[in-house]
């Protein structure tokens, strides 16, 4: 199936399962926002499937904007180009760009052109004695990139700073064709993930999918997750989880 697969006689490659989300574009229902002007939202996951956190698609008309939001906002560019207006400076984002927002930190997000963002939002978990997170405004292109435990056929480049003040991750993950995850992970963090570049299969709980660029998946906690890339060219995906807190919030 490729990207404008129809839905015939009701079939789409989208899975819902009580630890797992497939969310293909074909599936795919826009929505406003309150607050958003000329934004239109594809809400790939929230709190009502269980998550803690949402993972939204922003589609801009040039000159959109964001409304606010009460929790962080981390944002990164897909295509077009978008400013970020905070602590009285004005940044042009292009795709690759990104910006992490502490919540509770006034901002604006403006599109300068027609644009697209994978937008996530988390109430934050303040930590006794932690530093307050800092303002976060870079391109991927300026993040190096480590191998995934030693395989320089999997590199990883982690775009959020890494310390207790912060409560998420959010990582592009490059598979060269044919590499895959070393073992089957299962753990507590859940993920959500938009597939970025190329394609392969996504084990997740006792199932395997065939994904591609522009998929959306949600993981929850524990649910047992392996990728394999296949094709001739790099499979890439954006992927956020929870970190550094405490299961029982102390
Ligand atoms: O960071 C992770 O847990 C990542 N390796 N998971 C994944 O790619 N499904
Ligand atoms: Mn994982």
């Amino acid at each position: 199936m490729n990207h404008k697969e129809l839905n015939f006689l009701g079939a789409t490659r989208s899975c819902l399962k009580h630890d797992h989300l497939l969310q293909t574009p074909d599936t795919f229902v826009r929505t406003p926002l309150p607050g958003a002007v000329n934004v239109e939202f594809v809400i790939h996951v929230a709190p009502q499937l269980g998550a803690e956190f949402t993972q939204m698609t922003a589609e801009f008309k040039a000159g959109g904007r964001l409304g606010p939001t009460l929790a962080q906002r981390f944002l990164y560019v897909l295509d077009g180009e978008i400013t970020v207006e905070a602590k009285g400076a004005e940044h042009k984002l292009a795709s690759g760009g990104y910006a992490y927002l502490p919540q509770g930190l006034p901002h604006a997000v403006i599109a300068l052109t027609d644009a697209r963002a994978a937008l996530i939002e988390k109430p934050y978990e303040p930590e006794s004695d932690a530093p307050t997170p800092e303002f976060v405004i870079r391109a991927e292109s300026e993040v190096s990139a480590t191998a995934l435990m030693g395989d320089e056929d999997l590199m990883v480049k982690c775009l959020m700073p890494d310390g207790p003040a912060y409560d998420f991750a959010v990582n592009t993950m490059t598979y060269a064709p044919g590499a895959g995850l070393s073992m089957v992970e299962v753990h507590i963090m859940e993920h959500g993930l938009l597939m970025l570049e190329g394609g392969g299969i996504y084990r997740l709980g006792d199932s395997w999918y065939p994904v591609q660029v522009g998929d959306f998946i949600w993981m929850g906690p524990y649910c047992p997750q392996w990728f394999g890339a296949i094709g001739k060219h790099p499979a890439k995906y954006l992927i956020y989880k929870d970190w550094r807190r405490h299961p029982l919030g102390v």
